[in-house]
This record gives C-alpha cells, structure tokens and sequence, in this order.
C-alpha cells in the first residue's frame, strides 16, 4: 500500500516536473515562403542541366536545390495560368474547383477551402504578394498586394496592385519584380505578430510573355549566342494538333513580342494592331526582306530567348536577395522554402513558345524544396507528384492533416526520404481552353513513367502515344504501331480508373460545352463581387 503511494506522489512530482520544461521544447511550426513564378521552364533554371544552363544560370535558384531538393517530375494537371494556381490553392482538379480555363470561364470561387485558409485558422499569419490572377480577391490572407492590372496579368512596368479594403495603387515608374520584392520584404520586416510562423506567397510576374526586362538586365546576353533546343526544327509528322497550334516561333510571334520599334505617327488604335500583328495564323512579318526562313526564325528566337532570360535573371536576383534576408534574420533555419512555377514553357521546343500542352516541357512544373533539418541539401527525387499535391503537402508540413476533398496526396514522405512505396504509377492530365490564345485543341491523358498517351478531342479525335524512354522528345507518335495495341488497351484502363478516382466522369459532349462556356472574368478594374 505504502509502495503504491509513493509510486503514485513520485509519478505525480514527475510529471509537474515535466510539465515547463516540455514546454519550453515545443518546437514553432515552420514557416513556409512559397516562391512562384510564371512560366518558367525547367530548361531556363540551371539546377536542371538543360540546355541553356550554361549560358544563362540562374544560381539563386539552384542555391534552393544546392541546399534542398530538386523534383524532376513535378507536373501540372492543366497547362495554363488560373487553373494551375487553383488548383495549388485547393489541391484539387481544375474540373473539381470549377476553375478550368483561363479565358472565359469565370472567376476562382473564393468559398473554396484553400491551404492558406487553413493554415492562418492554425495559427499561421498569411501573406500573397505578386501574381495572382484568380479574378476574385485572395481570401485566407491577412495581407495581399496582387497585381491587377491586364485582366490579373499585371504589367513589367507600372504594375497596378489591388489591397485588402479595396484600395488600388499604381507603382509608376516601377519594375514589378522590383515592387514585389521589395513589398515581400517590408511584410516580412513588419509582422504583426512574430511569434506566429509565417506562409508568404512570393509570387512573380516574370518571366511571363511579353518578356520586358529590367533596365539593369537590358544588356544581359548581348553578346551570346543562345543554342536551339533538340526539337527546333519539328516538322510535326503524326502530331496533328501540334502542327495546328499558333505557338510558333516564326508563325504567330508578333512584333512586340520581339520589341520591333513601331513606325511613328500611328494613331493608338493602329499601334496596337501593328504591335500584335503575327499572333494570328497567317500574318506574316520579317524584320528584313533578305532573310531566309531560318534566318528569321533564329533571329526572333535570339530575341524571344535573351528578352525571357532577363526577366528570368531579376527574379533569380530577386529569390537571392530575399534567402539573404532569411540568412540575415536568422529566419533560415525555420522556413521551408519552396520553388516552383505555375507550369513550364516551350523555349524554341518544338519551334515553340507558350504551354498548355500535355508534352514534357509544358506539363512539367520547377520544384524545388529546402527544408533544414529535413532535407539534405542536393538531393534529387523522380517520384511523379502533382500541383494538386501541394495543398495537403504543405498543410502537412505544418502538422496539419488536409482535408478528404482535396485529391492530391502529402509528398512529406518524400521529402523526408521516408517513402518506401511508388508514390504514383501514373497522372491524369486535362486541358479545356479553345480556340484562342493559340489553338491548342483540348485534350487529356495519362502520363507513366515510360509512356503517355493523350487523347484529343474537341473537334478532331486523336490519339498520341509516346515512348518517354526510347523517344523522350515525343516526335514520334506510335498510337498506329499494331505491336503497341495491348499497351494502348492497358493504359486506357489505367486513364478511365484515374477518371474515376478524380471524378472526371464526363462525356466528350459535356467536355466540350466545357471548352464552350463563356463567362466574363471580374478584372478591368470593376468592383468585387
Ligand atoms: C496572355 C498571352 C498568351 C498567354 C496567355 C495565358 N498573350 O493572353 O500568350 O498564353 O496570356 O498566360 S499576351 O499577348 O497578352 O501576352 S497565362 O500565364 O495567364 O496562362
Ligand atoms: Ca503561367
């Protein structure tokens, strides 16, 4: 009896005992500093030895790698701006939270629980500064300054910002890497509550089209020579919708696109025909009669690439200035710091510019991961995640389990390299936006390890097929090779389970009113609604 109560008083002084001392290890959640930019590719970061790292490194960025790890298979489930970042912020499909196309199908249904609103409900102070481009205004952020202007593009120079209260500001005479940078910063610097751990979306402009450097960058690669890619040449043979797409380099650039000086005296309704002149199939220009169609097309890729490049290399300059301020504060060691970008890019591939097409260069998002303690610096990973996966990842990061309805899965395993399974077998890909920007037909498919095949729908129906291993440049459709017919007949299982899983039952009819569907977007400056 005696025994039992003294067991009983020394457990009792134990655990009083313990109590402050516990408390005094409880370790802050981390904070997060999510970095996006707009449509950079993987080739144009040098931490992913593509073609053009040697000319163009971009070594803020690869610090990230250097310290953290770098996905090689990360990709988009739809090409194309607003749908990729809905789909970040939800984690899930574009056609689960109804914002699946860019141009004219609506705004971004701010009731949707996204993971900023749920990590500030925890204790998380939030911030977006930059690009945000979802129509409505951002909700779950204790502070956000977006651009507003070109319909949420934004612009290089004299970017208009919208703010919570709804107040506007025009930063005239400024550079928008510059604006959000230097706004990132001063948010940091002023917190309100320090003690909370911090998510800031640090979300760039760059290195988005119309590719309008910085002052200090005008000069940058003016003397180099930048290589072609593999595909520059592709004829398009057994690629139907490719050969018709208006993303050629020499076929649908125009003249602002490449900064040709327009004739004087025009009045402002000519200028801007003149300026866009070449977007539309047929309207041909050269910016000298004597040059051959390769010369012109090596000369308005000489200048598409620098131009993309130095929007690339402030925003690297930008990422480098704010990890020195982590570093300086001593906020480094608690901050998982993410790269990534809201779908890649076609950089003369394919003799192309812009995404949205299933193939490798757009699919594919930059990812990189630096998380001290977790992550050992220069790690590599080739699991398949997905931006879906982004959402329930980072809540996961923060000790927070995401919730049932978002369709992607926590990749923290990964990071911590504790994953022992595949992560995924296979991903589900799907883009609706038709006929303009530049008539991508719509289309879905399942991407493997080794394969991908892609169906495309709206008004053509063909199918592609490639061998990412033998043929990882994906030239050469084998959808009519009579060997491939079992593999077809598997991966087709594969895609219809995946629709399932992902509550992609429609008909091809319903998906094409889905490319149909027109509804204004909320930007030109018109109240909220
Ligand atoms: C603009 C561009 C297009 C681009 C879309 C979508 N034209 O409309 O080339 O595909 O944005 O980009 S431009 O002449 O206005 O630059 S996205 O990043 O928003 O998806
Ligand atoms: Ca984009």
């Amino acid at each position: 009896m005696i025994q039992k109560y003294t067991v009983v008083i020394l457990l009792f002084f134990m655990v009083l005992s313990f109590k402050p001392e516990q408390k005094n290890k409880v370790i802050k959640k981390p904070n997060i500093l999510f970095i996006m930019t707009d449509d950079h590719a993987l080739a144009a970061i040098s931490a992913y030895k593509g073609f053009l790292s040697k000319v163009a490194p971009t070594p803020n960025i690869d610090r990230i790698a250097n310290e953290g790890m770098r996905f090689n298979n990360a990709f988009c489930t739809n090409s194309i701006c607003g749908p990729s970042r809905a789909s970040i912020l939800t984690g899930q499909y574009a056609h689960i939270n109804g914002f699946f196309k860019n141009e004219g199908g609506g705004d971004f249904n701010s009731s949707l629980e996204t993971f900023p609103k749920i990590l500030q409900k925890n204790g998380y102070e939030t911030s977006v500064i930059g690009k945000w481009h979802l129509g409505t205004s951002p909700i779950g952020f204790d502070y956000f300054k977006v651009l507003l202007n070109k319909e949420g593009q934004g612009t290089y120079y004299n970017p208009i910002f919208e703010l919570a209260n709804d107040s506007i500001v025009e930063e005239k005479g400024k550079y928008s890497t510059t604006v959000i940078k230097e706004d990132a910063i001063k948010w940091l610097e002023n917190r309100t509550n320090k003690d909370k751990p911090f998510l800031l979306m640090y979300q760039f402009k760059a290195p988005h089209r119309p590719w309008e450097p910085a002052k200090e960058y005008a000069n940058y690669l003016e003397n180099v020579t930048i290589p072609h890619p593999e595909t520059f040449n592709d004829d398009y043979t057994g690629r139907t919708s490719a050969k018709n797409a208006w993303m050629r380099i020499d076929g649908h650039m125009n003249r602002k696109d490449v900064k040709i000086k327009p004739p004087k005296g025009l009045s402002e309704e000519a200028l801007i025909a003149w300026n866009k002149y070449g977007n539309e199939e047929g309207e041909f220009w050269t910016p000298d009669e004597k040059m051959t169609e390769a010369e012109r097309k090596n000369w308005k890729f000489q200048r598409y690439l620098k131009d993309y490049l130095r929007c690339v290399k402030a925003a690297d300059d930008a990422i480098g200035e704010m990890l020195n301020y982590l570093d300086k504060t001593g906020l480094s060691e608690n901050t998982v710091v993410i790269y990534t970008s809201d779908q890649g890019f076609y950089l003369g591939e394919h003799g192309w510019f812009d995404k949205r097409f299933m193939y490798e260069e757009s699919m594919h998002m930059p990812l990189l991961i630096r998380y001290p303690n977790k992550i050992k610096g220069g790690s590599v990973k080739n699991d398949m995640v997905l931006n879906i996966d982004y959402a329930p990842t980072l809540l996961n990061i923060a000790g927070i389990q995401a919730p049932k309805n978002m369709q992607g899965k926590s990749f923290l395993s990964i990071l911590e390299n504790k994953s022992k399974r595949i992560f995924r077998d296979a991903v589900y890909y799907h883009y609706f936006e038709f006929p303009y920007w530049h008539h991508v037909q719509p289309h879905y498919g399942i991407r493997t390890k080794k394969y991908k095949l892609i169906h495309f729908y709206y008004n053509i129906d063909e199918w592609e097929l490639f061998d990412l291993e033998k043929d990882p440049n994906e030239l050469n459709n084998i959808i009519n090779n009579p060997e491939n017919k079992e593999l077809i007949n598997k991966l087709k299982t594969r895609l219809e389970e995946l629709k399932i899983e992902y509550k992609m039952d429609k008909s091809l009819t319903e998906l094409r009113e889905m490319t149909n569907i027109r509804i204004n977007r909320r930007y030109l400056n018109e109240p909220a609604n």
